[in-house]
């Protein structure tokens, strides 16, 4: 049965949910508190970048299934899709979740569903959602019925994902776990787990810590690597040799709104116990400052100002992507430096500080090129030129994506993280 859904903030995840309903032949309201996200999709445009999605939101717009306001409207269901950012102090900053439950107040009718979808502490949804929901003077769990159902979907593969995926539906009851499971069925062809709400909300949180953990260690191993002359890529790919280990990649550290971010969710609840999750957040944000640290030894030795190039900028390759970026705070702390001058190329990044359009101005004259982020456009370029134009032809790679041998053989000193060679 088709049911009118209110999607609720139109960025990485809700816009593609939209459009996969709308496409699926439900009648879909997109609601964002910026109006220029809301003009773009009535145009049957989009501002972010994720493959094929422009196509999709197209299609949607135009079956007439998709249509975008700053206001809520009556509904079957309410989807809340804002995000969660981290405030200062590393706990979770949950306004845009009260003002979007709010928001939607006065259009909650008897039979209404409403989901969470955006990452939360567990407990969320029981504590903090349920106790204004029932504001709508509506029986929680009985005439309004509640689900956390986190997004599960990685950048860049957002809508192959979001339908082959295997999804959790954590209900506040019953009734409300097989509605929501009904609900996602139109399009989800991965299997649907039903639990409680604040199960939900752990399972979520515990998948990117797992990673961001296993990530920490990759980085942890790289820093020995380094003091023991070891290539620490090497180990990693003959450990996984084994049929039980996958030892992670190393690198200049970790972004995006994910895997940076909700371990701290789950610090934020019991500081005491998660000593693993804490130590595995700041290993991985020390690694900005160590790529600085591997900086200054490969130019200490060039007098007056070094020209540094550094490759990337979004937090993970070929999006556009730029939350939590590590290499954005290795760039503000490249700038710090006063004998160093600072460029940056990305083809994904419209405008951040130090930003040069043209790659072969930026390596003219340069003294040390960083390969940041693996993106696509970065792994053909004509290294016979670069060579030619840098002043001095030093590479540091952060993430093992260049062919040492081949660029040696050129003529580079390459350095790699996770292997101090050279020195
Ligand atoms: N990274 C490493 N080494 C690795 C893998 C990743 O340094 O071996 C870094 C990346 O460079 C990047 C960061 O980690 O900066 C995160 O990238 P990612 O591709 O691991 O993850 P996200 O944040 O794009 O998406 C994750 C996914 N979670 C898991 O794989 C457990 C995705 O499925 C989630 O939907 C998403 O978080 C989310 O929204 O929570």
């Amino acid at each position: 049965m088709k049911k009118k859904i209110c999607i609720l903030g139109l960025g990485y995840i809700g816009l593609p949910t939209a459009a996969m309903f709308a496409t699926h032949g439900h009648p879909i309201t997109g609601v964002d508190v910026n109006p220029e996200v809301v003009q773009a999709l009535n145009q049957g445009k989009i501002i972010i970048e994720e493959p094929y999605l422009d196509i999709m939101v197209q299609a949607a717009v135009t079956s007439g299934n998709l249509t975008a306001s700053t206001e809520p409207t009556e509904a079957d269901v309410f989807i809340i899709a804002v995000p969660t950012p981290m405030n200062q102090d590393k706990t979770a900053n949950l306004t845009y979740v009260k003002e979007a439950a709010q928001s939607m107040l006065p259009y909650l009718r008897k039979g209404n569903i409403v989901v969470l979808e955006s990452t939360s502490p567990p407990g969320t949804v029981e504590e903090v959602l349920v106790p204004i929901l029932a504001e709508s003077g509506l029986a929680i769990g009985e005439e309004l019925l509640v689900a956390h159902s986190p997004e599960r979907v990685l950048p860049g593969k957002i809508l192959m994902e979001l339908v082959q995926n295997n999804r959790i539906v954590g209900g506040i009851n019953q009734q409300s776990c097989e509605a929501v499971r009904d609900l996602y069925r139109t399009f989800v062809k991965g299997e649907i787990f039903l639990t409680d709400a604040t199960t939900a909300e752990m399972c979520k949180l515990m998948e990117n810590t797992f990673r961001d953990v296993n990530i920490a260690l990759a980085n942890e191993l790289a820093k020995i690597c380094e003091e023991m002359n070891i290539n620490a890529w090497e180990v990693i790919q003959l450990a996984n040799k084994h049929p039980r280990v996958n030892l992670h990649q190393p690198g200049p550290g970790v972004g995006g709104h994910c895997l940076a971010i909700d371990p701290w969710f789950i610090i934020e609840k019991q500081p005491q116990l998660a000593q693993m999750i804490t130590l595995g957040r700041n290993i991985n944000d020390s690694m900005p400052k160590h790529v600085l640290k591997r900086t200054k030894e490969i130019i200490r030795n060039i007098d007056g100002k070094k020209k540094v190039v550094v490759l990337g900028v979004t937090y993970k390759p070929d999006i556009d992507d730029m939350r939590e970026s590590p290499l954005l705070q290795f760039v503000s702390l490249l700038e710090q430096e006063e004998d160093i001058e600072v460029v940056v190329i990305d083809p994904h990044v419209k405008e951040c500080p130090h930003l040069e359009k043209d790659i072969w101005k930026a390596f003219n004259n340069s003294h040390l090129v960083i390969v940041g982020v693996h993106h696509r456009a970065f792994a053909h370029l004509d290294f016979n030129q670069m060579k030619a134009v840098m002043k001095v032809p030093n590479i540091l790679d952060t993430r093992n994506y260049w062919d040492e041998e081949e660029l040696s053989q050129l003529g580079f000193h390459y350095y790699l993280l996770g292997k101090k060679n050279g020195e």
